[in-house]
């Protein structure tokens, strides 16, 4: 007998709502919910095949530990009496800056994810925090930072409203969108052409977004700040700055104006490898358009002057009024967002409160480069002391960051590691200690990120569709025990964690002037709460006291879990609504539109404009059947198109005598990998393409269907050396790479 159930999808940043056949425990089937109010029915392959991935026999089953030099398998009160062993000794001996911690991915794509990492890093008080958004987004929130005073408050696009849409350095047609949260991004797309709006798609490749649109830039890598800048010179030059009703709440145009002075789209056109006309036609469109949005993406972010791109990005919709209005861009209201306080005034943002111990890297929102993880294993200084130890929680920067071989080596040579990962995979196989979560059909879901993200404001939560099997620990479960055993307090009871969280929450809330339950008794509140555990307590308490909460009765229709969880395919929240001045933090409480550090930043941009660099450069690119580093052992999604090639243009082609399918070398900084060619126009000259999260050929791991085809490893091309100075962002796009034919041909 099968029978359904609702689940989240967590394998992209869609959120889409699934629903799944299931038979006995296993998914036997996925199809998109049509009842969901944010989906609508919307499914993706990876979606379909949410069985595959759920059931896929090489996850791991039971915590392994380290015995010998070998791992083997153990029970869980073995596995956390080994963390606490392991951990507690370098703490105690070299403090807690020894212990490395590494936040991988996916941790947005769980419930367990969102809760415990902050109480872990809250008690650990570690400096050592290296994640994925340093090969990532960092330099969004770095812009956001500066610009509004918070760091996530990242403005979206209106999709469904918008008449123009400028989409830089993104292919949501194959990524299915990103920091922009929209289940069908094509389907909004397509209805955006179809309401006669206007779609410009910047991006060296000729993408499936690309050829949707109704004008594609095949830009020069690394240079889109240049092009920003110069459509930013000329709204000014030609009179087209209209900050619409932004005007009171915005402050720098002058200084702006001036810093722009250089930016003319003469002198940016060569840079960029572009037509200064047609980057003046893009400014006047833009501001010419009812209601236009510009977007960046992983290319604009993932480059040398990253933070400058994506404050651009938004520099170019205030100028033209377009933030916060709509078919715009305007900041969303989670529902577990806090209440709003009233605007004005706040602490604003700080860069570089400390550096990173070897190579004195600016801390970034409490984090250090992901890139420099290696060197601050691998390299002592005369002060400080190396990490010596990992927590790695859904992490596999052995592929996601810059040279992996050295953060491989850097990995063995530890006291000890952890890791929190379904897969014995390239970097878990350093762990001494192996702690599986379970499958995503067995846990819970709500996205606490994505739902700050999405182009409508919506909420919806689903409970494990399948109970835990006999022997597997929910992940929230796994993390409480790992603070506990992290800290110090090994064996206490996890729940303590949940509810030490909940009185402080509380505490703080009730004390806050502005909060629906000032003034009110903390133990009376928390009595108040419902959930089977204590992730769903939190949920509850969050949902009570956010913007669209009941308070805990002050405001009797608002929301609270039992109701959420009436509403299984989720509540709608209503359309993305202008919510200026009231995000700002920024200690003048207006939108600084030039801050000091971007502004010490520009002589480098500056100096950009004379740079042609005259060999290939190479850029990633995703696979609307992939994920990152660990969708490659789903033999549903693997194969065809899906696979591990460079991309090369037939002119470059032909000039290095590469003929399509054979082998290439291809060389950088940190290293050389050998693949076989595409050779394909869907890529500029100048420029070639590798996908990431291949090179699945390490000894040691448990992936037995990605081994039979395993790739390369792009990011053994990087050294680790090349990052967004404000940010600490790697840079992963527009990296010089030579190419050699050399091997023998088919
Ligand atoms: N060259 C190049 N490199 C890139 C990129 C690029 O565009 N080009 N993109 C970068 C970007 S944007 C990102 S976000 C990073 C991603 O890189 P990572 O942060 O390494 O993320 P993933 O590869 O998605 O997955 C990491 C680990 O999470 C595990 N995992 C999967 N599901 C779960 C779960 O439910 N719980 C737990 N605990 N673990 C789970 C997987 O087994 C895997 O080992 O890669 C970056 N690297
Ligand atoms: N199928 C699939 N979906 C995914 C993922 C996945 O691995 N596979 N990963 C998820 C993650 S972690 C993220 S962060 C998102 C990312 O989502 P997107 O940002 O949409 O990611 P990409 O598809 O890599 O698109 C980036 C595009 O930037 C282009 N590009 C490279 N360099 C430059 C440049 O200098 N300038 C410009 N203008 N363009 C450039 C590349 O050619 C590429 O087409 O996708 C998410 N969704
Ligand atoms: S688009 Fe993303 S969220 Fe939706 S089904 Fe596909 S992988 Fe899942
Ligand atoms: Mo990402």
């Amino acid at each position: 007998m099968s029978r359904t159930a609702l689940r989240i999808c967590p394998l992209c940043e869609a959120t889409c709502g699934l629903t799944l056949t299931i038979e006995g425990t296993r998914v036997t089937g996925a199809r998109g919910d049509r009842e969901d109010v944010f989906s609508k029915g919307f499914i993706c392959p990876k979606g379909a095949s949410f069985g595959a991935v759920d059931g896929d026999p090489d996850r791991l089953r039971t915590p392994l530990v380290r015995e010998d030099g070998a791992l083997r398998e153990a029970t869980w009160e073995e596995a956390f009496d080994a963390v606490a062993a392991g951990l507690r000794p370098v703490v105690e001996r070299y403090g807690p800056d020894a212990v490395g911690v590494v936040l991988g991915n996916p941790n947005v794509h769980t419930m367990a994810g969102a809760l415990y990492p902050q109480v872990l890093l809250g008690a650990l008080r570690t400096r050592s925090l290296f994640t994925a958004s340093t090969v990532d987004q960092m330099p969004k929130h770095v812009s956001s930072g500066l610009l509004f005073g918070d760091a996530n408050a990242i403005p979206v696009p209106d999709l469904d409203h918008t008449g123009h849409l400028l989409l830089i350095g993104a292919n949501p047609l194959e990524s299915n969108g990103s920091l922009c949260t929209a289940p069908d991004f094509p389907g909004r797309l397509k209805a955006l052409k179809a309401r006669g709006g206007r779609l410009t798609v910047v991006d060296p490749r000729r993408t499936r977004t690309a050829r949707l649109a109704d004008r594609h830039l095949a830009i020069r890598p690394g240079t889109d700040a240049l092009l920003l800048a110069a459509m930013a010179h000329t709204l000014f030059a030609e009179d087209l700055v209209d900050l619409k009703d932004l005007t009171p709440h915005v402050q720098g145009i002058d200084e702006l104006r001036s810093a722009m002075d250089d930016f003319t789209p003469e002198a940016v056109a060569p840079a960029c490898d572009l037509d200064a006309g047609e980057i003046r036609t893009l400014a006047r469109e833009l501001a010419a358009a009812p209601a236009a949005a510009v977007y960046a993406r992983i290319g604009s972010c993932t480059v040398p002057h990253g933070t400058l791109a994506s404050w651009l990005v938004d520099v170019l919709n205030v100028l033209t009024g377009n933030l916060d209005r709509p078919g715009g861009a305007l900041f969303p209201q989670a529902a577990t967002d806090r209440t709003p306080r009233p605007a004005g005034p706040g602490r604003g943002f700080a860069l570089g409160r400390w550096h990173s111990r070897v190579s004195g890297h600016p801390e970034a929102k409490g984090e250090l480069p992901l890139a420099a993880l290696a060197e601050e294993i691998d390299t002592a200084t005369d002060e400080g002391t190396p990490v010596r130890a990992l927590i790695a929680v859904a992490a596999n920067p052995v592929l996601s960051a810059p040279d992996g071989d050295r953060l491989d080596k850097a990995l063995d040579s530890l006291d000890f590691m952890v890791a929190v990962d379904p897969y014995l995979n390239e970097t878990s196989r350093h762990a001494h200690v192996v702690l599986p979560p379970p499958p995503p059909a067995q846990s819970p879901h709500h996205d606490f990120a994505f739902n700050t993200l999405a182009v409508r404001n919506q909420v919806r939560y689903t409970r494990p569709a399948v109970p835990l099997e006999p022997g597997r620990m929910a992940e929230s479960e796994i993390l409480a025990r790992l603070i506990l055993a992290a800290t110090g307090m090994h064996g206490t009871d996890p729940a303590a964690v949940d509810a030490l969280v909940v009185d402080q929450t509380l505490g703080k809330a009730v004390q806050d002037a502005h909060s629906p339950v000032h003034g009110r008794d903390p133990r009376a509140l928390a009595a108040r709460l419902t959930g089977d555990n204590g992730p769903e307590r939190r949920l509850d308490m969050m949902l009570r006291l956010g913007p669209y909460g009941d308070g805990f009765g002050a405001r009797p229709d608002g929301l609270i879990l039992e109701k959420l969880l009436a509403h299984p395919h989720g509540i709608d929240l209503g359309p993305l609504s202008p919510r200026l001045p009231q995000p700002l933090r920024t200690r003048s409480g207006k939108v600084e539109l030039l801050p000091g550090p971007i502004a010490g930043d520009l002589p480098r941009l500056r100096a950009a404009l004379r740079e042609r660099p005259a060999g290939l450069v190479l850029v990633g690119r995703r696979h609307l059947r992939s994920n990152n580093s660990w969708m490659h052992n789903v033999p549903a999604l693997t194969g065809g198109s899906n696979r591990c090639t460079v991309h090369i243009h037939p002119e470059d082609a032909a000039r290095l005598g590469v003929v399509d399918g054979a082998d290439v070398r291809v060389k950088g900084a940190g290293g050389e990998v050998v693949a076989p060619a595409e050779v394909t126009d869907g890529v500029r000259p100048g420029v070639v393409s590798l996908p990431h999260g291949w090179g699945h050929d390490r000894p040691g791991t448990r992936l037995r269907h990605a081994a039979t085809d395993p790739g390369v490893n792009v990011n053994q091309l990087l050294d680790g050396s090349l990052l967004d100075p404000l940010s600490g962002n790697a840079v992963l796009n527009g990296v010089p790479v030579e190419l050699v034919a050399s091997l023998a041909q088919p």
